[in-house]
C-alpha cells in the first residue's frame, strides 16, 4: 500500500513470508522546512510473543504520529487480534485513525475481473459496516483499497493529507 503511494518499491513485500519485523520509515522532503515520515510496521497475529513486543512498539510510535493507518483485510473475518489491540488505544490514538480495508479484490464471491462485481461491492459495504460497528470508527474514516491494483490509493492519500494538516 505504501509502495503504491510512492509508486516505487520502497518497503519490502513478500507473497508468502512475513517480512516486516521492525519499523521501517521513508522520509518525503516537501521543502526546506517540512518533511513527512511514512512508517511501515510489522503486523500483529503471528505469535503471542511478537504481539506483546509490537503492541508496546505501536504505543510508543502512536504517541508521536499525526496519522495512523490501520489495515484490515477484506477477505478475513477473525478480529481477535485487532480487538485486543484496539482495546489498548486511547481517545487520542483514535482521533488519528484512518481504517483501511485492503485486499478488496479478494472479497467473496471472487472473480478474476478487473472491477468488483455488484455482489462483491455489496459484500464490501457490509464488511465496512461490520468494521465500523466493531471498532467504533466513523464510516467516512474507512477506505477500501486494493494493494495490487492501486485502487483508491489517491483517496487514501487525501485522507492522510487531511489528518496531518489538521
Ligand atoms: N491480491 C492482492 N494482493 C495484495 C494486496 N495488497 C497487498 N498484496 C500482496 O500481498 C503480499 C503481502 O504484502 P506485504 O506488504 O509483504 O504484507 P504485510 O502485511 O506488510 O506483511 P509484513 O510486512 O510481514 O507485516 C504481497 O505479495 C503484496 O503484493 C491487495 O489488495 N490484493
Ligand atoms: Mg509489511
Amino acid at each position: 500500500m505504501l509502495n503504491n503511494i510512492f509508486q516505487k518499491k520502497v518497503f519490502k513485500t513478500d507473497a508468502i513470508e512475513p517480512c516486516t519485523y521492525q519499523v521501517e520509515s521513508a522520509e518525503v522532503v516537501l521543502n526546506q522546512s517540512y518533511s513527512v515520515s511514512f512508517c511501515d510496521f510489522p503486523g500483529i497475529g503471528e505469535t503471542a510473543h511478537q504481539d506483546k513486543r509490537y503492541t508496546e512498539m505501536y504505543k510508543h510510535f502512536m504517541l508521536k504520529a499525526h496519522c495512523i493507518v490501520y489495515t484490515f483485510r477484506a477477505d478475513m473475518r477473525d478480529y481477535i487480534n485487532d480487538e485486543r489491540l484496539f482495546n489498548t488505544f486511547s481517545d487520542n490514538d483514535r482521533s488519528k485513525l484512518i481504517g483501511v480495508v485492503n485486499f478488496v479484490d479478494q472479497i467473496e464471491p471472487i472473480t478474476r475481473k478487473k472491477n468488483l462485481s455488484a455482489k462483491q461491492r455489496e459484500n464490501l459495504s457490509l464488511k465496512i459496516t461490520q468494521i465500523c460497528d466493531m471498532f467504533r470508527i466513523q464510516r467516512k474514516a474507512v477506505i477500501p483499497v486494493c494493494g495490487s491494483t492501486s485502487k483508491n490509493t489517491y483517496r487514501l492519500v487525501r485522507a492522510i493529507n487531511k489528518k496531518i494538516c489538521n
